[in-house]
C-alpha cells in the first residue's frame, strides 16, 4: 500500500534540497539571541495588508491542577484560579486556564509553541486543528502519524507558518485530554478579510463538553456504575458556567459575560471544542446572527436564528448589537446524546450599560430558539435549493469562485464507510477469549462493548511516527489485508494519494445509530462539501443505494448544478447519512482523517491519508524525537557481552 521507505530521499537533487533545509534548521537553533520573538500581546494585533511578519511566541505549561482549587481563595490570584463551573475536578489544562491561552495572529505569521509537560504519568500532542502546515507536515501534533508524543517532563517545540486564516482551534490529540482542558482558541486573522465591512470588533465562543471526574474515567467507561456511558455532566462557554448539585440544589460557578457597545456590528468566532457525541446548538436571544465563514472558510452571508455544530467545527456569524439597550441570554443546549439528560448552558450578551441580568427569564433546556436553523439535524432538504426554514453547510456558497473541482470524474474516488464493531453480539468471546490479545474497546451507553470501524478496518497505532520512521511501516495494512484478516480486521490503514489528485471522499454511516452525527475531521486540507444528505433510515445499506447516490451527484456535476461549494475541514455526516467531499491533494505528507468525537478516533474510526511522496516533504528536522519498540534477541548475559560485568580483577 505504501511505497518503500525513503530510499527516494537520496537522489541527487533531494540530496541538495536536504542540504538547503539542514542550513535553514541550523540558522534557526542558533540564531542572533530571541529578541525577533514577539509575544502573545504583541501578536494579538490589527492586521494590515503588508505588515510586518511576526515570529509569535507561545509557552504551553501542562500539569495536574483542580477546578475551584486554592488560587481561587487567595486574593489577587484570580488568574490562577480555574473556575469551570464551580465544581471540584481534575483537570490537565495548558497554563492553568480553561480554556487554554489565546492564540491570535495574522496571516502570514510563524507561531511558535513550546509544550512543556509537565504531568507526570501522561503524553500530549497538540494539534493545531484548521491549519494546513504546508511545509510544517511535522508539527501536525497526531501521535505516531507525524511525531512522538511529548513524554511528562519534557518539552516540544512546535513552528508553523499560518497560511490560511479563520477561527481555529488547538487541542491534544492523545487520549481524552481535550475534555479535561487542553483545548484553546487559534484566531488567524485575514488583513484583507473580504467581509471586514460587515462587522465592527469581534469575540471569541469557546465550546466545550465538561466531565465531573477526569474524562480517563470513561475509559472504557463503567457500565454499571455510569450507564450514560461518555455523556458530558456540562457545558462550558469561554471556560465557566453554572452547576446545580442536584442532591444539595446548591449552586455553583457563574455565567460567562459578553460585553457588547450598543449599535456595533460583532464576529461571533464559536468553536466547538467538544469531545462527546453531543452536539451544540447556540442562540443569542433576540438577535439573529449572519454566517459568514465555516471552519475558517468565508461564505456567501447568510443569516440564522441557532446554529449547531459537532466536535471541531467552527462557525463565524455576525449578530448586530441593535436591540434595546438590555442584557439578553445566550443559550447553549447539547442535542443528540444530550437530550437525554438535558444538559445546557447559558451564558449573557450584555450590552454596556445594561443591568448584568437579562430581562427576560433565564430559558429552560426545551426552550429553543425558533427560525431559521443551520447546520441542524433534519437534512432532508440538503439536497434542494430550499433553505428557508433550515441551511446546511452545503447549501451556502463559497465567496472564493474555485471551479477547480468541478471536473466530472474526479482522479481517486474513495467510498468509506464507518460503523461500530460490536463484541457483546457475539457474547464477547472475541473480546475475552482466554490467551486473547487483548483488543480495546469501549462501553457505549447500551452496556455494549465496541470498537469503530472506518473503510472496514479499525485502526491500530503504529509504534512510531508514520511521517519520520519507517519503522512505523510494520503495522501499516497490507493490499490483501480485508480479504485475510479476521474480525474485527486491525491495522494502520493509509490511503495513498497522488500529489495534486482530486479526490472525492463519500463518507457514509452504516450503522445508524440514533442520535449520532459523526463528524469527519480531515488534516492538512480544507474539502469542498458537494453532497449531504441520508441514506435509508433502517435496514443494510445497499451498494446500490450507495451507486443510486453516486450517480446523482455525477449528474449534477455534468449538468453544472454545483455552484462554488463551501469548504470546510469537519463535516458533520447526518445519522445513516453521507457526505460527499472533494480536495485537490496539493498538500504532500500523512493526514489523518477522523471522526472527531474521541471515543471513536481513539477506538480506530480513523485513518491516514498519504499525499505523494516522502522526498515532497522537508526532511525529518534535525534531533526530531524518535519512539518505537525495542524487543532485542534474547541473551544471557555471558553470551551476550563475552564475559560478565562487572569484570573481575
Ligand atoms: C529568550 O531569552 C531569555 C533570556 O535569555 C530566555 O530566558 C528565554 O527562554 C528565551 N526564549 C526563547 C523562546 O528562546
Ligand atoms: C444558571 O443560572 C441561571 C440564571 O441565573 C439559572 O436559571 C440556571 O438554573 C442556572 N443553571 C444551573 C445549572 O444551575
Ligand atoms: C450549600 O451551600 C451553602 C452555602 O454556600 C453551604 O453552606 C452548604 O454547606 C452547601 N450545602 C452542601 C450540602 O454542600
Ligand atoms: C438591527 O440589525 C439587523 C441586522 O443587521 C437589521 O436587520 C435590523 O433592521 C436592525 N434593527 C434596527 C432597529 O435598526
Ligand atoms: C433528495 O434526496 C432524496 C432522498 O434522500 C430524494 O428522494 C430526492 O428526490 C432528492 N431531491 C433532489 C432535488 O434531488
Ligand atoms: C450491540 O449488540 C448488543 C447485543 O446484540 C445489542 O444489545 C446492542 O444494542 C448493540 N449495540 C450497538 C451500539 O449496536
Ligand atoms: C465490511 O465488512 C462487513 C462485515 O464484516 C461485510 O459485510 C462487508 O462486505 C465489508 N465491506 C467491504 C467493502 O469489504
Ligand atoms: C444486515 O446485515 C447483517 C450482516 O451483515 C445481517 O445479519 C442483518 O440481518 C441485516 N439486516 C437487515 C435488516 O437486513
Ligand atoms: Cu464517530
Amino acid at each position: 500500500m505504501v511505497s518503500p521507505p525513503f530510499t527516494d530521499f537520496f537522489e541527487p537533487r533531494k540530496l541538495f534540497l536536504l542540504f538547503a533545509v539542514l542550513l535553514i534548521n541550523f540558522n534557526l537553533s542558533h540564531g542572533a539571541g530571541n529578541e525577533s520573538y514577539a509575544t502573545a500581546e504583541e501578536c494579538k494585533r490589527e492586521c494590515i495588508p503588508g505588515g510586518e511578519r511576526k515570529i509569535c511566541y507561545y509557552k504551553f505549561h501542562i500539569e495536574f491542577y483542580i477546578t475551584d482549587g486554592p488560587a481561587c481563595y487567595y486574593p489577587g490570584m484570580e488568574k490562577e484560579c480555574a473556575m469551570a463551573d464551580g465544581f471540584q475536578k481534575t483537570i490537565l489544562p495548558i497554563n492553568r486556564m480553561i480554556p487554554g491561552p489565546l492564540i491570535e495572529v495574522c496571516l502570514g505569521d510563524l507561531v511558535v509553541v513550546d509544550v512543556q509537560n509537565a504531568a507526570p504519568g501522561t503524553e500530549v500532542t497538540m494539534h493545531w486543528h484548521g491549519i494546513f502546515q504546508n511545509g510544517y507536515q511535522y508539527y501536525d501534533g497526531v501521535p505516531y502519524v507525524t511525531q512522538c508524543p511529548i513524554p511528562s517532563s519534557s518539552t516540544f517545540r512546535y513552528q508553523f507558518e499560518v497560511d490560511n486564516s479563520g477561527t481555529h482551534f488547538y487541542h491534544s490529540h492523545v487520549s481524552t485530554y481535550m475534555l479535561d482542558g487542553q483545548t484553546g482558541p487559534l484566531i488567524v486573522k485575514n488583513p484583507v478579510d473580504p467581509h471586514k465591512q460587515l462587522y465592527d470588533d469581534e469575540r471569541i465562543v469557546h465550546l466545550n463538553d465538561w466531565m465531573h471526574e477526569l474524562s480517563l474515567e470513561r475509559i472504557p467507561g463503567r457500565f454499571r456504575t455510569n450507564p450514560l456511558g461518555q455523556a458530558p455532566d456540562n457545558i462550558l462557554i469561554n471556560g465557566i458556567g453554572n452547576w446545580t448539585d442536584p442532591s444539595t440544589r446548591n449552586t455553583t460557578g457563574r455565567l460567562a459575560v459578553i460585553h457588547v457597545q450598543p449599535g456595533l456590528r460583532y464576529r461571533m468566532r464559536i468553536i466547538n471544542a467538544f469531545s462527546t457525541v453531543c452536539l451544540a446548538e447556540i442562540s443569542f436571544h433576540g438577535h439573529r446572527c449572519t454566517v459568514i465563514a465555516q471552519d475558517g472558510e468565508d461564505v456567501w452571508p447568510k443569516t440564522v436564528d441557532r446554529l449547531v455544530t459537532s466536535s471541531g467545527e467552527r462557525v463565524d456569524c455576525i449578530i448586530n448589537a441593535n436591540k434595546t439597550v438590555d442584557s439578553y441570554w445566550i443559550h447553549v443546549r447539547g442535542l443528540g446524546e444530550c437530550e437525554n439528560t438535558a444538559v445546557h448552558q447559558l451564558a449573557i450578551l450584555q450590552y454596556d450599560g445594561a443591568p448584568s441580568i437579562p430581562s427576560e427569564s433565564p430559558p429552560q433546556y426545551a426552550d429553543a430558539a425558533p427560525g431559521v436553523i443551520y447546520n441542524g439535524l433534519d437534512t432532508s432538504k440538503c439536497n434542494t435549493t430550499d433553505d428557508s426554514q433550515a441551511v446546511c453547510v452545503n447549501q451556502l456558497k463559497s465567496l472564493n469562485a474555485n471551479s477547480g473541482l468541478l471536473q466530472v470524474y474526479p482522479d481517486v474516488q474513495h467510498v468509506l464507510d464507518f460503523w461500530f464493531f460490536n463484541y457483546t453480539q457475539y457474547g464477547d468471546r472475541l473480546l475475552f477469549k482466554s490467551n486473547s490479545d487483548y483488543p480495546g474497546f469501549f462501553d457505549a451507553n447500551d452496556n455494549s462493548q465496541l470498537i469503530s470501524m472506518f473503510n472496514n478496518i479499525t485502526y491500530e497505532t503504529p509504534a512510531s511516527p508514520l511521517i519520520s520512521d519507517f519503522r512505523s511501516y510494520q503495522t501499516v495494512c497490507k493490499p490483501n489485508q480485508l480479504s485475510t484478516c479476521n474480525e474485527p480486521c486491525t491495522c494502520t490503514q493509509v490511503i495513498p494519494v497522488p500529489y495534486r489528485a482530486v479526490v472525492e471522499l463519500m463518507i457514509y454511516d452504516s450503522n445508524q445509530l440514533e442520535g449520532l452525527h459523526h463528524p469527519f475531521h480531515l488534516h492538512g486540507y480544507t474539502f469542498q462539501v458537494f453532497g449531504l444528505g441520508t441514506l435509508k433510515t433502517t435496514g443494510n445499506i445497499t451498494e446500490a443505494e450507495i451507486g443510486e447516490v453516486l450517480n446523482d451527484h455525477t449528474r449534477r456535476l455534468k449538468e453544472g448544478l454545483y455552484k462554488n461549494p463551501p469548504s470546510k475541514d469537519t463535516v458533520k455526516i447526518p445519522q445513516g447519512g453521507f457526505a460527499i467531499i472533494r480536495f485537490r491533494a496539493d498538500n504532500p505528507g500523512w493526514w489523518l482523517i477522523h471522526c472527531h468525537f474521541s471515543w471513536h478516533h481513539l477506538t480506530g474510526m480513523e485513518l491516514v491519508i498519504r499525499v505523494g511522496e516522502q522526498y515532497q516533504l522537508p526532511p525529518v528536522p534535525m534531533g526530531f524525537p524518535e519512539c518505537s519498540n525495542w524487543t532485542p534477541a534474547l541473551y544471557t548475559l555471558s553470551d551476550f557481552y563475552g564475559f560478565r560485568f562487572p569484570q573481575p580483577y
